[in-house]
């Protein structure tokens, strides 16, 4: 597997003293930390959009990434040719998994028919160099939003023919997910929200979606896939307002139309930030709610407000994410995945791999920097420490559920004015920075 990447080596581990940047410096994939390896804590991802299909175009300027493999062309023949090359990138990057959308692996043909026909015949050659290469299927989800007849939603437009459309669609992905061993499956929402309230039934959309959810989860079934079902948050971009905006809306929705039991979330930390939150926030809402599946990784921009996608190199972002997957238990069907794109300006295929290896060294930095974290326990203290008036006399009361007003009104007359302890929130990021 050395025909398209001439000027790359497989990518080894030499560590943080080499000078090499087609070299891993911090990812040991076979190092153990927390009780298991590298690798296994990861479960890294490539994402075939970002990496095979993203011209880096932007809405200012046409793409300039160079990819002297591909003809240009919407054939099958060209979408086929690309395979080859994606593998060898996994090959030489040392990253065991892949996501994709049926459309950025798969053209759109003259006929629904003819695109479903094109699937099949990619999902045939994507087995076929999985079973050569061992690399597996983090996930797959369908395409709901690039096509013109989804600019008004998939499951939420308000055209029915749309909704039938998009049910075929996702069928469709889910066999080729099936027969790939997809661990997960994952819906982003990219179009079901809207634009404005005035030409929009936000309730009637609801509903469909939750069909059009309810209605995958049912056909999963009869085909007997078991992977894991992910909905990925994002506030807004493509559309003014998306329904499934961050990780509380979510879940809230996936509550209250009985889905949460065959749900999980795929989190990004852009999609986090664009919905004013920190990725960490995002992380604790979801795991208090039993339902981290799978993470995005990438960062936003300072400066710019919209969904960057850029790679995690940024230490104290790799950290807070580790950190709560170590304290969660890790992954499960879950992983890494980098939905992360190049600069514009980084437009050679040597790109692809510079920008890999520094997202996988910002996390396994991050990962030997929070287990030392865990394993120092001065913060998980001070946190306990914070809320000890809770585990005994009145505070073990109120959290048994058994002091009603009365008794807590009793109890607040008798008592000397409440006296606050410090928040510390200064001594302990001086903590955190004795390790970052
Ligand atoms: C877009 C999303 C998308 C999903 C998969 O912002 O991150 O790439 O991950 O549809
Ligand atoms: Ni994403
Ligand atoms: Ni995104």
């Amino acid at each position: 597997m050395n025909q398209y990447f001439p000027n790359i080596p497989k990518i080894q581990y030499e560590g943080p003293k080499s000078k090499n940047q087609l070299a891993f410096k911090h990812y040991n994939p076979e190092e153990v930390v927390a009780g298991k390896t590298m690798k296994e804590h990861m479960r890294f991802g490539a994402a075939y959009w970002h990496v095979m299909r993203n011209e880096l175009g932007d809405p200012f300027g046409a793409g300039t990434a160079l990819m002297p493999w591909d003809d240009n062309s919407q054939s099958l023949q060209n979408a086929l040719d690309r395979i080859p090359v994606f593998f060898e990138f996994l090959d030489k990057i040392g990253i065991d998994y892949y996501c994709f959308h049926d459309r950025d692996i798969s053209p759109e043909g003259a006929t629904l028919a003819e695109t479903h026909a094109n699937l099949i015949a990619i999902t045939n050659e994507l087995e076929k160099y999985q079973k050569q290469t061992g690399k597996k299927l983090l996930w797959g989800t369908a395409c709901l939003f690039a096509h013109p007849r989804y600019a008004q939603g998939g499951g939420t437009s308000p055209n029915a023919d749309v909704f039938a459309y998009s049910a075929s669609q996702i069928k469709h992905a889910l066999d080729a997910t099936h027969q790939l061993g997809g661990e997960g499956y994952t819906f982003w929402g990219g179009r079901e929200g809207y634009a404005t309230l005035l030409n929009t039934d936000m309730k009637r959309e609801l509903d469909h979606l939750a069909q059009l959810l309810q209605g995958a989860v049912d056909y999963a079934k009869k085909i007997g896939y078991q992977g894991q079902f992910y909905i990925e948050p994002k506030p807004r971009e493509p559309s003014t307002h998306q329904y499934d905006s961050d990780a509380a809306a979510c879940l809230n929705f996936l509550r209250e139309y009985n889905l949460l039991d065959h749900f999980k979330l795929n989190l990004e930390t852009n999609h986090a930030t664009l919905a004013g939150h920190t990725m960490e926030h995002e992380m604790e809402v979801a795991i208090n709610a039993g339902a981290l599946g799978s993470i995005d990784a990438n960062r936003g921009d300072e400066l710019l407000g919209w969904d960057t996608d850029q790679f995690p190199t940024d230490i104290y972002g790799t950290t807070n994410v580790m950190l709560r997957l170590l304290a969660s238990g890790g992954f499960t069907t879950g992983g890494l995945n980098f939905d992360a794109k190049r600069r514009r300006e980084s437009h050679q295929p040597d790109d692809l791999f510079y920008s890999h290896i520094g997202g996988m060294d910002a996390f396994a930095r991050g990962l030997k920097i929070a287990a030392a974290m865990i394993e120092d326990g001065r913060i998980d203290e001070f946190k306990k420490a914070r809320y000890a008036s809770y585990d005994s006399g009145i505070g073990a009361q109120i959290e048994a559920g058994t002091a009603d007003f009365d008794m807590l009104d009793e109890y607040a007359q008798k008592i000397d004015p409440p006296q606050l302890d410090s928040g510390r929130q200064e001594m302990l990021e001086n903590i955190v920075n004795e390790y970052i």
